[in-house]
């Protein structure tokens, strides 16, 4: 039916069971027998399988879920530190079992692994020929070893693990069913579950955590093979499958196609529900928002064999655009060619952002920043810092805003075209943000003084109305910066003097998988171009500048707070 059905590759998708909950579990074993949420704002954000059993969802209102599970016990998810450093050594260790290294992260608890040449380098060990239309016949234990670890296990080449999903239907793994031929495409996909299962098995033992499975020829099928047995359990999908597998769908589950496209489909076709019809263009980038309004605007009939029915290419092309149809298109008949993108070790820029409805006041937009600083700097802590010492230096600090437009009469437009008012500016990183002889709260305050509060001036005046606050690091270098920034205006010297080097165009802001956090690793294909298009960036590492206005000397926004501090600390030292 498409090209992932007669595609080579072999693909495994992981997603570990509850994620956070499983942090949590790690760190109080208590918690496994009893139904737990979560929480984070409002939302039960995840909730282990007891909870589940009984009613509660991922991504709850706290009171509807407490209203299905009385006695739900809440744990507090808002500190992100721990999660992020639980997925970091999942990454870690799935990336060391692996040639190639070809392992992607998606969000912070999913990874694509491909494993074709690892799967090829066996078959050709068990004397395949190369030609994937070729039968054979085997013994019935055979042995795969993993080439870095040099660890091994033996398998039967005529029997899968976990579930198979092919045209036979849907069923656990079987007693031997020994046949005299099978061909080298099926023993490579019974040997790529083997192998998951050890993937699984090296997550469990070695760091704790359960993890499901999927297994196919492509990510997006891999990744929705994944899904059909959780938790803990995997399933391989095989290609003779995939037409009649998708057509049932929600068009939601197929990941590519997100909430703006399922609108936007749902609104062509005559599916959106009439209530919300007015708000079309509402955006709910929020969590909260998200939750609360549980999706229910699209119906459940907005699936792919409905698409498939209903909907010619030319009307994609029309409601999608040359660019972003053809691949919807693509995505909606199974077609996904998209290459298991390599996520480097250490991130060359790591950004954390929230959205929300509206912040309209300097007052609370500095809290905001606050939090997110706090978030910001954790974050640079996981990825970049080993024991005592960070290993990279993001060198470039950015603050994005996104702001409503205004109406014709003035006042602000309800969340339309909220993208068009994307806007940036770039500064130096102050190293005070890696001095780990302060806490982090005391460093976020410097950088929401110093830096983040004088880059929001220079971005909005009040009165403003801002929907989304972004703080991004980039240009990572493996020199710490020499002097901070209190220090280096205590001595009066402008930034231009100890810095002269211009810094290299930022990458863009990659898309965001959820709610406060990124896929923000170094590569630029996980965003839709369209997505760009409407940003407005003041310019490739624009610095924002401003003259004292008691000496005169041009600097850098973020660091006349400091210069100003060095002109009353003078002007004391002179009373
Ligand atoms: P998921 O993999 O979607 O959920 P999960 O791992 O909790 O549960 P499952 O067993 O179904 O895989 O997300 C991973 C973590 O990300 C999850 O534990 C909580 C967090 N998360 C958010 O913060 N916001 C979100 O919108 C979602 C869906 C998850
Ligand atoms: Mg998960």
């Amino acid at each position: 039916m498409s090209n992932s059905a007669n595609d080579q590759r072999v693909i495994i998708q992981t997603d570990i069971d509850f994620f956070y909950g499983q942090v949590e579990e790690l760190e109080n074993p208590a918690l496994k027998s009893q139904p737990f949420g979560v929480q984070q704002k409002h939302i039960i954000v995840t909730c282990n399988y007891i909870a589940r059993a009984k009613g509660v969802r991922k991504l709850q209102l706290l009171g509807d879920a407490l209203k299905a599970c009385p006695e739900l016990f809440i744990v507090n998810g808002e500190d992100l530190a721990r999660y992020r450093a639980a997925s970091k050594g999942i990454f870690h260790l799935v990336r060391s079992l692996v040639t190639g290294q070809k392992v992607e992260r998606l969000g912070l608890d999913e990874l694509f692994i491909d494993v074709t040449d690892m799967m090829e380098a066996h078959l050709t060990e068990l004397g395949w020929n190369g030609d994937p239309d070729s039968t054979t016949a085997l013994e019935e234990v055979q042995t795969f070893r993993i080439p870095l670890n040099g660890q091994s296990f033996t398998y039967n080449p005529y029997n899968w693990i976990g579930f198979k999903i092919d045209s036979d239907g849907d069923r656990m793994s079987q007693s031997s069913q020994s046949q005299k031929r099978l061909s080298w495409q099926t023993i490579k996909l019974h040997a790529a579950s083997h192998l998951a299962f050890y993937i699984r098995n090296q997550i469990k033992d070695r760091l704790g955590f359960t993890c499901s499975a999927g297994i196919a020829t492509s990510k997006i099928f891999a990744k929705l093979a994944a899904d059909v047995h959780k938790p803990n359990d995997q399933t391989l999908l095989c290609p003779d499958k995939y037409a009649a597998f998708l057509e049932p769908l929600h068009i939601r589950k197929i990941m590519g196609i997100g909430y703006k496209a399922s609108r936007t489909l749902c609104k062509n076709l005559g599916l959106l529900k009439d209530e919300h019809q007015a708000n079309e263009d509402d955006a709910l980038d929020d969590v909260e928002e998200a939750a609360q309004e549980g999706e229910a605007w699209y119906l459940p009939e907005l699936t792919v064999s409905y698409v498939h029915q209903h909907c010619t290419i030319q009307q994609f092309l029309k409601w999608f655009g040359d660019r972003q149809g053809p691949l919807l298109w693509d995505l909606i008949h199974g077609i996904d060619n998209s290459q298991v993108l390599p996520t480097p070790l250490i991130p060359s820029q790591i950004s954390i952002e929230d959205s929300f409805r509206l912040c309209k006041t300097m007052a609370d937009a500095t809290a905001r920043l606050h939090d997110l600083s706090i978030d910001f700097i954790q974050r640079l802590e996981v990825e970049l810092r080993v024991k005592d010492e960070f290993v990279k230096y993001p060198t470039t600090l950015r603050l994005t805003t996104r702001n409503r437009g205004k109406n014709d009469d003035g006042t602000w437009r309800d969340s339309k075209g909220l993208r068009d008012t994307r806007i940036s500016k770039s500064s130096r990183m102050p190293v005070d943000v890696f001095d780990i002889s302060r806490s982090i709260p005391e460093r976020a305050d410097a950088l929401v003084e110093q830096s983040l509060l004088p880059m929001l001036r220079n971005l909005v005046k009040e009165p403003f109305a801002l929907t989304l606050l972004n703080i991004a690091a980039a240009h990572l270098s493996t020199k710490r910066p020499a002097t901070s920034i209190q220090n280096l205006f205590a001595k009066g010297k402008s930034i231009e003097e100890t810095s002269p080097t211009t810094t290299p165009p930022l990458q863009q802001p990659l898309k965001r998988k959820r709610s406060n956090e990124e896929v923000d690793y170094d590569d630029d294909t996980g965003f839709a171009p369209s997505d760009y298009e409407s940003m407005v960036l003041l310019g490739d590492g624009d610095e924002t500048w401003d003259t004292c206005s008691i000496c005169g000397k041009a600097m850098f926004t973020w660091g006349m707070q400091a210069h100003r501090l060095y002109h009353e600390k003078e002007t004391r030292n002179q009373e």
